[in-house]
């Protein structure tokens, strides 16, 4: 009996031992259970704080759902009026414009002289809008666009483009870009024949000399073959040999046709006052403007066009020479000629043929694909002969319009009896090869004392590949006592 009272009092503690064990487990689950279910409560709120803090972020998960959902919008750009003039302040509006991929701009030409549009990185190009005109683009890639004018480069503007592109929207063409359609030339060259030279001045008393300039933009050959768009005063490169006297009032009246593009003026380096005339000669197509200078110093002075950006403008051909005598003029000759240097910027490199857009990176280098005499790189050996007699005294004036490089000027087979880039007086005599600086100009004279061909050359031989070349072929009898052809 008493063993089996102990036993029972020995179950009874293991049953509550055990109870007692069930409900401490039973608890501390409970608690953990508590413990986590709040934890995990707290962290969902702090999720569903954070969540609200960034609707924007939750937004952007799903982009490309929401632009396959959204129809296509179309926005406007406006080119203002008067954004052609750097000091304007005006040019695309809005500036930065934020679209989505599919949508569309059309930019609106509100200015009164032609403007395009292309990005930085090629993927678009408007080509050239007209005034009063628009063009329309559709973005199908998203990316940042960073556009500007490219004969107004001042002018820039930004297009953000948000998005990924859909399948739909991939695979529709592509918008081509619009090209200037000037591929076709519409006049042979625009080389001035280099005896075309003003009579010469035999008065002592000043006078008023009206000179017409009229800005021509033109598409012509630059070489056999190679088209160019260049831009001209009357037509030709160079522009016309303007021949005063010193004293003389110079009235200059400048015309811009209205089927141009472009604002021109010209800024004469004969002029003392600001900008050369620039300022007072500036027109846009349509327009006309008359203004007056006194000739005050003697001496050969190039005169070129200035308006923004002034060297395209030259880069396109728009310089010529003014030729200020002294008083009852220069000299008598028997022969006068009239050669003016530049260098041309490619699209294509030297010698290929067709249509040739300007190329601003390779001016920015200074690295010509030619470099012509009068415009042409045949100007001068096959376009126009240029010719003399034994014995005749020659006057030559030879400019550099450039824009970026000089001329080290020579004539292979002569010597200069005089050259002056000033004032007469002050000349040089017996010369060999002379530096004339880009938007410079000078006199050389010389004597013809044995037939033959003499080389008009840039004595920096290689640009002779590049077209700045010319002859002057001299006929008569031979000069045994100067020259033996055969000993
Ligand atoms: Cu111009």
């Amino acid at each position: 009996m008493k063993r089996m009272a102990r036993y029972g009092l020995l179950a009874s503690i293991a049953i509550v031992v055990g109870v007692v064990l069930i409900l401490l487990t039973q608890f501390s689950f409970i608690t953990l259970y508590e413990k986590t279910i709040a934890e995990l409560s707290e962290v969902k709120e702090s999720l569903s704080k954070l969540e609200a803090k960034l609707p924007s972020l939750k937004e952007e998960k799903i982009p490309s759902e929401k632009t396959s959902e959204s129809a296509p919008e179309k926005y406007k750009v406006i080119i203002e009026n008067n954004a052609w003039d750097p000091n304007s302040k005006k040019g695309y509006s809005p500036k930065v414009l934020k679209i989505k991929v599919g949508d569309s701009i059309t930019f609106v030409n509100e200015d009164t002289v032609t403007h395009t549009l292309t990005d930085k990185g090629k993927e678009f190009d408007s080509g050239y809008i007209m005034p009063g005109e628009s063009w329309t683009f559709t973005f199908s890639k998203a990316g940042e666009y960073n556009y500007f004018c490219v004969p107004h480069p001042w002018m820039e503007g930004k297009i953000i483009v948000e998005g990924v592109l859909t399948p739909e929207k991939s695979i529709a063409p592509k918008e081509k870009a619009s090209q200037p359609q000037i591929a076709k030339a519409e006049v042979e060259n625009v080389i001035r024949d280099p005896s075309d030279v003003p009579p010469p001045i035999e008065r002592r008393e000043p006078k008023l000399v009206k000179v017409t300039l009229v800005y021509k933009e033109i598409v012509a050959e630059l070489d056999n073959g190679v088209t160019f768009e260049f831009w001209t005063f009357n037509g030709t490169v160079p522009g016309p040999l303007i021949r005063v006297m010193e004293g003389d009032i110079v009235e200059v009246k400048v015309i811009n046709p209205k089927e141009n593009k472009m604002v021109h003026n010209v800024d004469f380096h004969a002029v003392t006052g600001p900008g050369g005339g620039a300022a007072v000669s500036l027109v846009k197509p349509g327009e006309t403007k008359t203004f007056r200078f006194k000739a005050l110093a003697t001496g050969a002075y190039i005169y070129h066009c200035a308006a923004p950006l002034p060297p395209d403008h030259v880069a396109r051909g728009m310089y010529g020479v003014i030729l200020v005598e002294p008083i009852g003029g220069l000299p008598k000759v028997d022969k006068e000629f009239y050669v003016v240097q530049g260098e041309w910027y490619t699209a294509g490199k030297l010698g290929e043929k067709g249509f040739q857009s300007f190329d601003r990176e390779k001016a920015l280098a200074e690295n010509a694909e030619y470099i012509t005499f009068n415009g042409h790189v045949k100007a001068l050996t096959e376009k126009y002969k240029m010719s003399a007699k034994v014995g005749d005294r020659v006057r030559l004036i030879f400019g550099v319009g450039g824009p970026n490089i000089g001329s080290n000027f020579h004539i292979i087979g002569e010597i200069f009896d005089k050259v002056y880039l000033g004032d007469p007086e002050t000349y040089v005599a017996n010369e060999e090869t002379v530096y004339v600086a880009p938007g410079a100009a000078g006199v050389f004279e010389f004597k013809v004392d044995v037939p033959g061909r003499y080389v008009l050359v840039d004595h920096a031989l290689y640009r002779i590949i590049k077209g700045a070349l010319g002859f002057l072929e001299a006929t008569g009898p031979p000069n045994e006592e100067i020259y033996y052809p055969q000993p």
